[in-house]
């Protein structure tokens, strides 16, 4: 047998490596998806929007080595209506999920089901929020409802199980074993990372509630706004500091305390917690961690609360607020660190498309509010960043009005699988490539029903423009309000019925009703959705 000399054996070596690792690099790829949401996560709480209150380094990084999106915004902005819309792919009045309250028709089929059917694992940890378990997911852990923060229970497709710990380490532990132990690595992935902080009651760790209780933070400029040049739904609505927001349930007030002090006003009690709700759930060991931090917080609210005029009770009220909201959100950041980590470490980083945004905006003491609903910017906007390396630019800043009507068939596109063609959002993936040319939306549509509910926010739908946004307050009242996002960009003044805007007041309600026509919504369907939340 003739024996090849040396060097052409391994010359022909290395030929069968190069054309296998060139075989490999012309195999298209498909992307993975790591979605990231958290619920009730306002813009004004991340340092890449803005850091007047809180850093958060590791939700920056998404930032920085992808795209911020200034102008993103939900359908209807309550919790399971933005999950409904992020999963089918269309509006409110379309999946039927208007609110927290009426079913889902879950015969609807929702993007996760689709990608398990192109062959994607799929799988989901945390907050869902849907009444209904997820379809097309291949493994499930969800909080039940709105979930707890200490020693949560879980859905799991093995039986309800309740787990020892703070919620968001648990569900990103949850989150990082399957990434570790029981994906596929031979398939793409869409992993649903679904955090429940921050909604309320704010319980942080109590490491972080410890630090945050030390910190003051700077005081929104409308805090102190008495409605004056609004309509009659911003004056009746039930989310203002000083006499919504509950002491016990939200301020962490014993109610043992409030007894002592007798009389404590002012606050309309709109929920049946109080403290003990979310505290009972601690171990002994747990409440001798909160403990301490709660009674010093009751000690100054002995001390102070009786001298207080209005002013400071507000202000008290709104650095308790921001002191729990902020220091549960310092968990999520630390905890989507830990997850970024993970995938730099796995070599996973560079195929998967990171997504971090929420299920919709919130009002940290703006206007003097917490909650949402409404269709003005804290609560109307939420935070959107993408990262993914080689198509997005890193720190690319987008302004383009997007919605979360956009995210399914932007996924679909990413991971070129064809989207529905009932689905009625658009793919963002001319933005995400840097091509604004083929984008061309002008406005978007709102339509908010959770009413009469939780905080009386009363239902209206409207169009947003850069310049305009035109809103109609209906069911118990008719009116209307338009704000100048230019000239206003705190939305304080309506000028609905200011002469100067009179032609635009025509020009957008044609435009409204354009869009309504364009995505089927009507009266026939308002009316609809009124009779049927009678049931519910
Ligand atoms: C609960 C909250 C409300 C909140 C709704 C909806 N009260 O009812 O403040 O607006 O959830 O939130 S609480 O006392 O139970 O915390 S959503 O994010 O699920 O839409
Ligand atoms: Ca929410």
């Amino acid at each position: 047998m003739k024996v090849l000399p040396l060097f052409s054996l391994v010359t022909l070596c290395l030929l069968s490596l190069y054309s296998c690792a060139e075989k490999e690099a012309k195999k298209p790829q498909k992307p993975n998806f790591l979605f990231i949401m958290s619920d009730d996560h306002a813009y004004q709480a991340i340092s890449a929007y803005s850091d007047h209150l809180i850093q958060t380094p590791n939700i920056d990084r998404l930032a920085k080595e992808g795209m911020l999106f200034r102008n993103a915004s939900v359908t209807n902005s309550i919790c399971a209506p933005s999950r409904a819309t992020i999963l089918t792919g269309k509006h409110t009045h379309i999946n039927g999920k208007i609110d927290n309250h009426n079913p889902f028709d879950t015969t609807q089929v929702t993007f996760p089901q689709i990608f398990q059917k192109a062959g994607y694992q799929t799988a989901m940890f945390g907050k869902l929020h849907f009444g209904n378990n997820p379809k097309g997911v291949d493994e499930f852990m969800i909080l039940p409802g709105q979930g707890h923060y200490i020693n949560p229970d879980f859905i799991t497709q093995k039986g309800d199980t309740t787990i020892t710990g703070y919620v968001t380490d648990i569900i990103s532990d949850m989150s990082l074993e399957w990434l570790d132990k029981k994906r596929d690595p031979n398939k793409p992935f869409f992993l649903m990372y679904l955090h429940k902080a921050p909604h309320r009651p704010w319980w942080p760790r109590a490491d972080k509630f410890k630090e945050y209780t030390q910190k003051t933070f700077p005081l929104p400029e409308t805090l102190f706004d008495d409605y004056s040049n609004r309509g009659t739904a911003a004056k009746t609505a039930e989310m203002n500091l000083l006499y919504h927001m509950e002491y016990s349930h939200d301020s962490k007030i014993w109610p043992e305390t409030i007894e002592d002090m007798g009389n404590v006003v002012p606050v309309v009690q709109n929920t049946q917690a109080n403290i003990y709700n979310e505290f009972n759930r601690a171990n002994e060991a747990q409440k001798q961690e909160y403990k301490p931090i709660i009674d010093a917080i009751n000690e100054d609210f002995r001390q102070k609360w009786p001298s207080m005029t209005d002013k400071e009770k507000m202000t008290w009220k709104y650095q308790r607020y921001m002191q729990d909201y902020l220091g549960s959100i310092s968990s999520v950041d630390d905890n989507v660190g830990r997850v970024l980590d993970y995938l730099d470490n796995n070599g996973l980083a560079e195929n998967t498309i990171v997504v971090y945004t929420s299920d919709q905006g919130f009002y940290l003491g703006e206007h003097g509010w917490f909650d949402k609903r409404f269709i003005y910017d804290e609560s109307f906007k939420t935070p959107l960043l993408i990262r993914w390396p080689n198509e997005i630019k890193p720190g690319t800043t987008e302004e383009e009005m997007v919605q979360n009507l956009d995210f399914a068939q932007t996924f679909l596109e990413a991971a070129q699988i064809t989207a529905p063609e009932d689905m009625q959002g658009e793919s963002l993936m001319p933005l995400l490539k840097g091509d604004s040319d083929k984008w061309n939306r002008e406005a978007v549509y709102y339509h908010y029903y959770e009413y009469p509910s939780v905080h009386m926010v009363k239902r209206h739908y409207g169009i947003v423009t850069k310049e305009y946004k035109l809103a109609h307050f209906y069911y118990d009242v008719d009116e209307w309000e338009l704000y100048d996002r230019k000239k206003d960009p705190k939305e304080m003044n309506n000028v609905y019925d200011d002469p100067a805007y009179a032609e635009i007041v025509k020009e957008l309600k044609e435009k409204l009703a354009q869009l309504r026509v364009k995505y089927k919504d009507s009266k026939e369907l308002d009316d609809k959705y009124i009779e049927q939340s009678k049931k519910y």
